[in-house]
C-alpha cells in the first residue's frame, strides 16, 4: 500500500493525479500546511525538507519500504515500479525528465514566488511582482511553443511531465489570471493541453484529494 503525505496544493495533486492514473489503491495523509504539521517530528522523519508531498510505500516489492519526497522523485519512482507515463529508454525518456525537472526547478518555484509577491503578501514589491511575472510569462510561452508541435509536452505521450505541470498551469488560470494579465489568452496550444489533460478522469479524482 502506498501512503501519500499531501495537501490541497498543486505539488500535492500531482501525486494523487499519478496514483489514479494507474489505478491504485492508496491511503491518504492529509498534512495541514496552514496547521503547521509539515513541522510535525512524524512528517519531518518523513519529508527532512517540511514540505508536501511524501509518499511511503510498505510494498515495494524488492526491498525494505520506500520513502520518498520531492514530487519529481516520487513521480519517477511510481513511473519506473508501474512501466507507465515514462518511456523506458532513449529520447523519449529523457525528454519527459527534461520537461519534469523544467517544472519542479522552473515553473514551480516561479509560479510559487508569484504568488507570494502578487498575491499573499500585503506589502506589495513592484519589482518583485514584475520580475517574477515576466519570468512566468516566458516560461508559459516556452510551454506553449513546445505545445504547438507536440500533443504533449515531452511529445506526442501523456507524461510524468504533464502531470508535474498541469495542477500548476491549471492554480495559475484560476489564483494568477489578474496578476498575469491574460497571459493565457494568446497561448491557444497551452488552451488545448490544459482542457485535454482535465478531462482525464484520474486528473479530476487526483485533484479532488485531499478530501477536506
Ligand atoms: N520541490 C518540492 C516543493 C514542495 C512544496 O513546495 N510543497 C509546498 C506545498 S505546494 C509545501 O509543503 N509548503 C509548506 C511550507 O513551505 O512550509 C516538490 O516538488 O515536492
Amino acid at each position: 500500500m502506498i501512503n501519500l503525505y499531501t495537501w490541497a496544493t498543486p505539488n500535492g495533486r500531482k501525486i494523487s493525479i499519478m496514483l489514479e492514473e494507474l489505478g491504485l489503491d492508496y491511503a491518504v495523509s492529509p498534512v495541514d500546511l496552514g496547521k503547521q504539521e509539515q513541522f510535525s517530528a512524524h512528517f519531518s522523519a518523513i519529508s527532512p525538507n517540511h514540505k508536501i508531498p511524501a509518499i511511503v510505500d510498505t510494498e515495494p516489492g524488492d526491498s525494505e519500504p520506500m520513502v520518498i519526497f520531492e514530487s519529481g522523485a516520487i513521480l519517477t519512482y511510481l513511473a519506473e515500479k508501474y512501466g507507465q507515463f515514462l518511456a523506458p529508454h532513449r529520447q523519449a525518456r529523457y525528454s519527459a525528465l527534461e520537461w519534469l525537472h523544467w517544472q519542479t526547478s522552473a515553473l514551480g518555484p516561479m509560479l510559487g514566488q508569484l504568488g507570494f509577491f502578487a498575491v499573499r503578501s500585503q506589502e506589495k514589491s513592484p519589482l518583485a511582482i514584475t520580475r517574477f511575472t515576466e519570468e512566468v510569462d516566458r516560461l508559459f510561452s516556452v510551454m506553449e511553443k513546445q505545445l504547438s508541435s507536440h500533443a504533449y509536452l515531452a511529445g506526442e505521450e501523456y507524461s510524468i511531465a504533464d502531470i508535474a505541470c498541469y495542477p500548476w498551469v491549471q492554480a495559475a488560470t484560476v489564483y494568477f489570471k489578474q496578476a498575469l494579465n491574460n497571459t493565457f489568452n494568446d497561448k491557444p496550444a497551452l488552451q488545448r493541453w490544459l482542457h485535454t489533460i482535465a478531462d482525464r478522469p484520474a486528473v479530476q479524482l487526483g485533484m479532488a484529494v485531499p478530501k477536506l
